[in-house]
């Protein structure tokens, strides 16, 4: 009874803008900061449920990522500190449409029933709560609280602004009833990248502080969070542009310089010849790139690349551990897998298959990604874009820990126990959580290091194959129904078949369309022998969609 009133009370004070239907898409909510308290507020109480009913502590993060400054969003981040089980999203989209107290309470009634969520007597749970350098964030933190808190015996922890992946690294820390304060994470990033830079290989270990990297922090909360994480750091010289001065994602970033594939702003010829990256406005997602002479045009090195040298690092130091042909006896059959999506160049898949790794697909969304690879022992995935990680598994780890000890009872620092040791700081330095643009810019930096390799030796992997991507503006975007890892229409009738004639005119070529999950348009995607049959098979089969 106390209950329901505190829920009415609370819900009666966030009534919907009227004519906002908004949906839990690829990553969470988004819009316009303006339209978003109430759905903030119901995300809250959602958080909370969630909370109590896996009586674990939960995320609630506040951000809109590489979107404009104008706008926020607000996703969940479950106990794993992944993202929020797919079967809550259904529940997400209806809760937060819900306008009248009345029919939210019997929503949320319906839900604690169905998913055996004890509301009535003593409930516990702890929501961490986060946002980015958003001016919006502050007052919708505080919906938050009011959602998180109508649950009775919920609590609701303000972290203030921090990254995407911090918040995240925190939830599964905490899960695991590990330290998970600010300081645990910057401690345990910057601990495991000295013991990898210990490992590095004799000739390759001299500290050139020239031998810097550029950091565009897109004037988001990156910028400032990596300042405090570079002063932990003493073989790694990082110079931060962008800390947060100029307009958030404006002309600057990991999406932007993808996309545009030009200079940022604070960036310029004196940055000829320097390793530089780019984080996006909450620090999930990494890019590298550098500036060509008198141009404004930049060489991307993008998330397919950073894929492609954390697998080729990884599968070497198993072939250590475990010799090339995987013979020594007590060696464990490590499973390692690489995932993509369809957007991912095809010369980085064929580059991959080359040495010799297992590559599957899955649709895109980091959700997706992120589950099937952590059906591996060493699951590694990554979006073109700069999102992705790498999952161990427990019982790798465990093997690994053990493998090292027996090695250390043996014979001290032999080969193969140097890479074991490398393997468990790799497991300690990547966020686990989710994609990490701070722990992936020192693995890629410990393992250039390591490799004794240039940003230019790096991107010699393979060569991307020309590409396109075009945005069409349709109606009715949920018409078109994909298959196989978006590879294939199967609704409307017929336009597969279309696609597959415009394809065949182009050798080599590759083509796929599917409905975005964040904005109202279908994405085509091509790839050809050359960047002007890219561009006319993204035009024509474009014209098909229309
Ligand atoms: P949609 O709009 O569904 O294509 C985009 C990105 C995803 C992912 C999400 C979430 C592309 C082609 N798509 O999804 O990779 O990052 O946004 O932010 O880059
Ligand atoms: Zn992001």
């Amino acid at each position: 009874e106390q209950q329901r009133s505190i829920l009415l009370h609370s819900t009666s004070c966030f009534p919907l803008p009227p004519g906002v239907k908004l949906s839990y898409g690829t990553a969470g909510f988004r819009a316009d900061a303006s339209l978003l308290e109430s759905t903030v507020f119901r995300v809250g109480i959602l958080a909370a449920l969630r909370s109590v009913q896996t009586r674990s502590v939960v995320g609630l993060m506040i951000t809109a990522s590489h979107n404009q400054a104008s706008d926020n969003g607000v996703k969940v981040a479950d106990p794993s500190g992944g993202m929020l089980s797919q079967h809550w999203e259904p529940f997400a989209d209806t809760l937060s449409n819900a306008g009248d107290p009345n029919t939210l309470l019997q929503l949320i009634d319906d839900f604690a029933k169905k998913e055996k969520i004890p509301l009535e007597g003593a409930s516990e749970g702890e929501v961490l709560l986060g946002r980015d350098t958003r001016p919006s964030g502050e007052f919708l933190a505080e919906a938050a609280k009011q959602g998180i808190t109508s649950i009775m015996g919920v609590n609701a922890t303000d972290m203030g602004v921090m990254t995407t992946p911090q918040l995240h690294w925190m939830v599964r820390s905490r899960n695991k009833g590990m330290e998970a304060s600010e300081n645990n994470y910057y401690d345990q990033l910057s601990t495991s990248f000295r013991c990898l830079m210990e490992y590095i290989p004799k000739g390759n270990r001299n500290f050139n502080v020239n031998d810097k990297v550029i950091v565009d922090g897109a004037d988001g909360v990156g910028g400032e969070k990596l300042e405090i994480l570079k002063k932990l750091l003493s073989d790694l010289s990082i110079d931060v542009r962008n800390r947060g001065d100029g307009v958030l994602n404006e002309g600057v970033g990991a999406d932007f310089v993808q996309k545009e594939k030009i200079i940022p702003r604070g960036f310029g010829p004196a940055d000829v010849g320097f390793r530089c990256a780019s984080l996006d406005g909450d620090a999930d997602r990494l890019v590298y790139f550098s500036i060509e002479l008198n141009s404004n045009k930049i060489v991307l090195v993008d998330g397919d690349k950073i894929l492609s040298l954390f697998a080729l690092f990884i599968k070497e130091q198993l072939n250590i551990l475990t010799g090339e042909d995987g013979k020594v006896n007590e060696s464990y059959q490590a499973r390692l897998g690489v995932v993509q999506t369809a957007y991912a160049n095809g010369a980085s898949t064929y580059y991959l298959k080359q040495l010799g790794l297992e590559v599957v697909f899955t649709p895109t969304g980091v959700k997706y990604l992120h589950e099937k690879a952590s059906e591996y022992d060493i699951g590694i995935y990554f979006e073109a874009n700069g999102h992705g990680t790498i999952l161990f598994s427990e019982s790798f780890l465990c093997w690994l820990e053990g493998r090292n000890n027996e090695l250390t009872s043996t014979s001290k620092c032999s080969e193969q126990q140097e890479a074991a040791l490398r393997l468990l700081a790799v497991s300690k330095l990547i966020n686990q959580a989710v994609g990490d643009s701070f722990s992936g810019l020192l693995l890629v930096e410990a393992i250039l290091k390591h490799m004794g390799w240039s940003m230019f030796k790096w991107n010699e992997l393979y060569h991307d194959l020309p590409s396109r991507q075009l945005k069409v503006k349709v109606v009715d975007r949920t018409a078109v129904i994909t298959a196989n890892a978006e590879t294939v229409v199967v609704r409307p009738i017929g336009i597969q078949e279309a696609i597959n004639a415009e394809t065949a005119k182009y050798p080599h070529g590759r083509c796929f369309i599917r409905p975005s999950g964040t904005e109202d348009v279908i994405r085509v995607y091509t790839e050809a022998i050359s960047q002007e049959a890219a561009d006319s098979l993204a035009n024509s089969v474009a014209t098909l969609v229309d």
